[in-house]
């Protein structure tokens, strides 16, 4: 990692307030990891949604991303047709895998009441409820779908840095699975450095969400898979400058600085899972320039593939972007109803397999 990265990375985690329910995040990714990582078993983590940059501590107003949630929740039902286990990270509100087919607006449309003790499904809607109950259920009691959202920037690249968790990193270095910046020793065996930061530096590297899951799967080696469709923030406002209450008006114009977030992509390629098969996504809104900065995100964070997709034409058409090829997937258009995550799954599927037989060679 080089230094400048690593102070960014340093200067967001400072300035991070601490993630609510990292306790029972722990807690589940475990059970899911002990129900999945064994055997030749597939497990992907598809993030979902765009990621919200709080302005205020006490947020009333935020910087949004766009993302309706459709490409991981659509992406998330053919994952699990082709038998993986999936950790969806996902935007709370955004996209339900199983519900595309259900109206949104209002979701009560679907029911109506019989008497006074019983509800029933209107018949237009009777088919698509069954499956999406059917399929939804199966795959959460069979353990294999295990969702877990987020809103904030914060919240979705997050540390803690309670008490009870100083002593977890040891335990990760007992499994043989630590993985410290290359600075991390230099930098604690500093002079004058206390154990503190030693501690902080531990608790740093360990505590993000994103990293939480990337950690948890890397005893699958090349088994495991991130799809990383979720729009993250760039740039956010750190938590120290924040205003605690909500900002006022009627004192002129706002003045606010924003920085960069840091790539947590070379981080995940380089250090998290470095194993693992990363898929990426590019979204541009100006084509002459999409297949271009997929290529460079390819390059860059050492991803296997870069879906690059323009904002208006995203349903209908995707370029897959690998070292060797581009390869363009559309929708098909002669079946109603069908969508280009399909196409791409099938794709990413097939390109997983050679991954996996070729990393045992
Ligand atoms: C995507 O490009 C997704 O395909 C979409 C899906 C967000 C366009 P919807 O959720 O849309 O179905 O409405 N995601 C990644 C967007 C992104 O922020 N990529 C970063 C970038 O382009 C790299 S991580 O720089």
């Amino acid at each position: 990692m080089n230094s400048s990265l690593g102070s960014e990375i340093d200067s967001f985690y400072e300035s991070a307030p601490p993630l609510k329910e990292r306790d029972s995040i722990m807690e589940k990714l475990n059970e899911f990891v002990e129900l999945n990582c064994k055997g030749t078993k597939r497990v992907v983590c598809v993030t979902s949604g765009g990621t919200t940059v709080p302005l205020e501590q006490r947020c009333v107003r935020y910087i949004d991303n766009f993302s309706s949630g459709h490409r991981g929740a659509a992406s998330t039902e053919y994952f699990l047709k082709a038998g993986y286990a999936i950790i969806f990270l996902y935007r709370r509100g955004t996209s339900q895998p199983y519900c595309r087919s259900l109206p949104d607006d209002p979701l009560l449309e679907c029911f109506e009441a019989t008497d006074e003790l019983n509800i029933q499904v209107r018949q237009p809607y009777s088919e698509a409820v069954k499956r999406a109950i059917r399929d939804h259920h199966a795959a959460v009691a069979g353990g294999f779908l295990l969702k877990l959202p987020f809103t904030t920037i914060f919240e979705y690249l997050q540390v803690h840095f309670s008490q009870t968790l100083i002593f977890y990193p040891f335990f990760m270095i007992n499994d043989g699975n630590a993985n410290f910046p290359p600075d991390f020793f230099f930098k604690i065996a500093i002079p004058g450095r206390s154990f503190l930061l030693f501690i902080e530096y531990l608790v740093l590297y360990y505590e993000q969400m994103l990293q939480m899951v990337a950690v948890s799967l890397r005893s699958l080696g090349p088994l495991a898979m991130f799809y990383l469709a979720a729009a993250v923030s760039d740039f956010y406002v750190p938590w120290k400058s924040m205003a605690e209450h909500k900002i006022q008006s009627g004192s002129g114009p706002l003045d606010m600085r924003l920085v960069q977030v840091p790539k947590m992509l070379s981080v995940l390629r380089t250090e998290w899972a470095p194993m693992a098969f990363c898929i990426s996504f590019k979204l541009e809104t100006d084509t002459k320039i999409l297949l271009d900065k997929a290529d460079m995100a390819l390059r860059k964070y050492k991803m296997n593939a870069v879906v690059a997709n323009e904002l208006l034409t995203r349903k209908e058409v995707v370029v897959v972007v690998t070292d060797s090829e581009k390869i363009s997937v559309q929708r098909d258009k002669t079946e109603a109803g069908s969508d280009v995550e399909n196409p791409l799954v099938k794709l990413l599927v097939d390109r997983h397999s050679a991954f996996i037989k070729d990393s045992n060679a």
